[in-house]
């Protein structure tokens, strides 16, 4: 029986990157995110290259009735779930509290945060059905301490590590395992992001030194997946040997 994986924000990053290192492991991989042709296309690609079961589900984790439609009925043979990643998330914006956009603000809530519960809430139920199963949540340096204009991308990365350690001890009578990764800067498309498609700006975030990739972050996760039934790593903290933490890189 193949082992099962969920991963949100797969089409690119650390999800892409956990479902090539899961997927090159002979796991099943449900991959999810917005952008269909990505989806589809890493779809394609874990398949011929790995042999391996891949689902594909097309949806926005801020909207519930999506959330909702995909994943409360799951194929019978997509339902047993071992791991479920936490992933899709983003920043908008590095700015002081006054000139930041409201917009931005619900567009980081509304996915870090809301969409992480509205995943979790569908998913739950076929792990307390087996009585077994591993909660994944991608958190943040930002979520451990806070840097100046990180504001409220800081709090939703706050609201990661507290929502892990409620759900870990709620869940525990269920024997579900649950940990937080919390990783510190990292080369994906995360800075394009948040500066809105300029790259020059996203460039120089990394400049300097060498940040971590996102398959540092995708080994890590399989560690992490692939520990003894008794063994749980709650909380871990990664950053490039560069960073101190979310305020301090070492620029050399
Ligand atoms: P990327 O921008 O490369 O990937 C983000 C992923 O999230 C994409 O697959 C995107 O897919 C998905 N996503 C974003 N919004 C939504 C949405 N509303 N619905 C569904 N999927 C969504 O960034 P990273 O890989 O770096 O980020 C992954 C996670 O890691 C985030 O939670 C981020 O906060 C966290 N993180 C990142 C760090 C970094 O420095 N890179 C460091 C610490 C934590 P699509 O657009 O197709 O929907
Ligand atoms: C992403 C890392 O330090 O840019 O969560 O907020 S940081």
């Amino acid at each position: 029986m193949q082992k099962i994986i969920l991963i949100t924000g797969a089409t690119s990053g650390f999800g892409k990157a956990i479902a090539e290192k899961f997927a090159a492991e002979a796991w099943s991989c449900i991959i999810t995110g917005r952008r269909k042709d990505r989806l589809d296309q890493l779809a394609q690609e874990l398949k011929q290259k790995f042999s391996v079961q891949v689902l594909p589900l097309n949806f926005d984790v801020r909207k519930n009735e999506e959330v909702t439609a995909n994943l409360s009925s799951l194929p019978a043979a997509w339902q047993n779930i071992d791991v479920l990643v936490n992933n899709a998330g983003l920043a908008l914006g590095r700015n002081n509290f006054n000139d930041c956009d409201l917009d931005d603000w619900d567009t980081m809530i509304d996915t870090n945060v809301k969409g992480l519960l509205y995943v979790t809430k569908a998913v739950v139920p076929y792990l307390i059905n087996r009585n077994q199963g591993h909660i994944i949540n991608m958190g943040s340096i930002a979520g451990k301490d806070v840097y100046p204009m990180g504001n409220v991308y800081n709090a939703t990365k706050h609201a990661v590590n507290s929502l892990s350690q409620s759900l870990r001890m709620e869940l525990l009578q269920h024997r579900i395992k649950v940990t937080a990764i919390h990783p510190g800067a990292a080369d994906t498309e995360f800075s394009n992001v948040r500066f809105k498609g300029d790259q020059l700006k996203s460039d120089e975030v990394y400049e300097g030194y060498e940040p971590l990739h996102a398959k540092d972050i995708a080994d890590i996760t399989y560690y992490c997946a692939t520990l003894p039934a008794h063994v749980c790593i709650n909380d871990l903290v990664v950053t490039c040997t560069a960073q101190a933490n979310s305020f301090l890189t070492f620029k050399g």
